[in-house]
């Protein structure tokens, strides 16, 4: 890892603190986090050193005063799954355990992400494939572009999905669209992927950035513990039962109730403004 971190401060008094490391980019700036994969001519394959680098980019994140986090690509692509490059496990056919690598890497990650208690974003500019898309689904909210898409690509390689591909597809699309995509390894568009419910949205290439500024502007500033606690419940809400779920719910608001950001949201409402949200 090159450590190049840096704080530096423009006219607004912003502390800007920017890491290049070996195969992704990190910046944080006013609440916001972003991490990009960085490896475009490997069209961002995660490699050992990956995972490592994206545990100490969510460190940093988690130490400062996180509202948002962006998990975006360089490059054409954003992410071909597990660098097929790279050995994928160790020793002979009988000796190799990739889930041993899944357990290590990628599980940890994928799991870190869903809990964090914030916003998480993913930015998909192009292809994900393999591991690839669940990183890309284990986001609360990913936006595509157009000529986005997604490929279960596991069946061509003889691997059986991971890193939550199994669970994010078969929950938000059903089995018999899971299994489609899963055995087959076929291109879903980002526009079908859409339509389908996998993602959140499918937006025009050239507004991609745009688009994806406006909902982390949005995301920025608002009441940022509510929605950690939000996230939490939708989460949840696919492994209770409803009255399970409903006590959740019940203890998620209690908490939520004593935000100062609660306050301020009811208290602009009455007063006829926008609220001013401080993550608090
Ligand atoms: O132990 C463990 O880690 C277990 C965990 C497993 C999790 C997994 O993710 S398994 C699935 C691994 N991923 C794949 O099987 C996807 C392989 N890639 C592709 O099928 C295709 O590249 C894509 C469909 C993603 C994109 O196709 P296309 O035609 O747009 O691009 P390309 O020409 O195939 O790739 C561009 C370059 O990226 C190319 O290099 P080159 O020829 O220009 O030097 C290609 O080799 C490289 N690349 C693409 N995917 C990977 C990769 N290099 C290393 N690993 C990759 N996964």
């Amino acid at each position: 890892m090159s450590d190049n971190s840096n704080s530096n401060y423009n006219a607004e008094t912003i502390e800007v603190l920017t890491m290049t490391y070996e195969t992704i980019q990190f910046e944080q700036a006013d609440g916001v986090a972003r991490i990009t994969l960085n490896r475009p001519e490997r069209l961002n394959a995660l490699c050992e050193a990956t995972f490592p680098e994206l545990h100490d980019a969510l460190d940093r994140a988690e130490a400062g005063s996180l509202r948002v986090l962006v998990i975006a690509a360089a490059g054409r692509g954003f992410c071909a799954g597990a660098d097929l490059e790279q050995p994928l496990g160790t020793g002979s056919r009988d000796e190799r355990d990739i889930g041993a690598t899944l357990e290590r890497n990628y599980n940890p990650l994928i799991e870190r992400l869903r809990s964090l208690p914030v916003p998480v974003v993913s930015v998909v500019n192009g292809v994900a494939a393999g591991a690839g898309v669940s990183l890309a689904l284990a986001a609360d909210l990913t936006i595509a572009a157009r000529s986005a898409s997604f490929v279960l690509a596991f069946a061509r390689i003889g691997l059986v999905p991971d890193a939550g591909a199994t669970y994010f597809l078969a929950e938000r699309i059903g089995v018999a669209r899971a299994q489609g995509l899963a055995l087959l390894g076929e291109k879903l568009s980002a526009f079908d992927a859409a339509a389908w419910g996998l993602i959140w949205k499918c937006v025009e290439d050239d507004e991609l950035a745009a688009r994806v500024d406006e909902l982390v502007a949005r995301l920025r500033v608002g009441p940022t513990v509510g929605l950690g606690l939000t996230k939490q419940a939708i989460y949840a809400a696919g492994e209770r039962a409803l009255a399970a779920q409903l006590r959740l719910e019940r203890e998620l608001q209690a908490r939520a109730g004593r935000t100062a950001d609660f306050e301020e949201g009811v208290a602009a409402f009455l007063a006829k403004r926008a609220a001013r949200f401080t993550g608090h």
